[in-house]
């Protein structure tokens, strides 16, 4: 069975392609395909767009498909940045003019009132199926960026059971912890089963 990795982030595909590493599939990524330009997210929530992206790459390869949809839901923004966490501070923001944003749009605020989580939606879609699974993990904003691992917001998402920031963890750390590998592996189990189906069938 192969599976594409339908996001163009190559700090996500690098994630997706270490916790999936271990099941019986070969992965395929967008770099396989480069005639597969940015998919436009005009969804709502994570979910719509985790299922845009895709049913998009579903389409183009006619190969199953797993999408990643993440925000970074921050209380004291009212949830926000969320679905518009790729765009918080403008079009073509890099990760580091969000986390900037971040920082000054909780200027002030004490530590227990800048409490926030990564939400992740994980889509799968091929011919005959269409599932979902979802992953969360809290934590808490810093007023500084610390660290230089992982990517877009991890230099200010401080993970308190551990003490860190998501960027002063080692890969294999944040994968057992963080809302991506949450939703994976909830995707894996999904997967399984239908692999074990599959195999007891034939
Ligand atoms: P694709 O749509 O191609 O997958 P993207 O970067 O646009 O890539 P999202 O819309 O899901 O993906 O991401 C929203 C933002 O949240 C984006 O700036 C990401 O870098 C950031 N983000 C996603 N996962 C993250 C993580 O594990 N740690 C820190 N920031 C993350």
């Amino acid at each position: 069975m192969q599976i594409v990795l339908a996001t163009h982030n190559r700090g996500k595909m690098q994630e997706m392609a270490d916790i999936l590493g271990h099941l019986p599939i070969k992965l395929l990524t967008l770099e396989d395909f480069p005639e597969i330009g940015d998919i436009p997210e005009p969804g709502d929530t994570l979910k719509e767009n985790a299922f845009i992206k895709a049913e998009t790459v579903y389409r183009l390869t006619g190969l199953p498909a797993l999408a990643d949809d993440t925000g970074l839901e921050v209380d004291a923004l009212n949830g926000e940045p969320g679905v518009h966490s790729s765009r918080y501070s403008g079009e073509n923001a890099t990760f580091d003019d969000n986390c900037r944003k971040m920082l000054s749009e909780l200027d002030g605020l004490s530590l227990t009132d800048r409490t926030a989580r990564f939400r992740t939606v994980v889509a799968f879609v091929t011919a005959d199926e269409k599932t979902w699974t979802e992953g969360v993990v809290e934590g808490t904003i810093l007023d500084h960026k610390k660290g230089d691992g992982g990517f877009g917001y991890d230099p200010i998402f401080y993970y308190p059971p551990l003490q860190k920031t998501f960027a002063e963890l080692e890969k294999v750390e944040k994968n057992s912890v963080s809302h991506r590998g949450k939703a994976l592996r909830n995707f894996c189990g999904i997967l399984e089963k239908r692999i074990n189906i599959n195999s007891s069938q034939t």
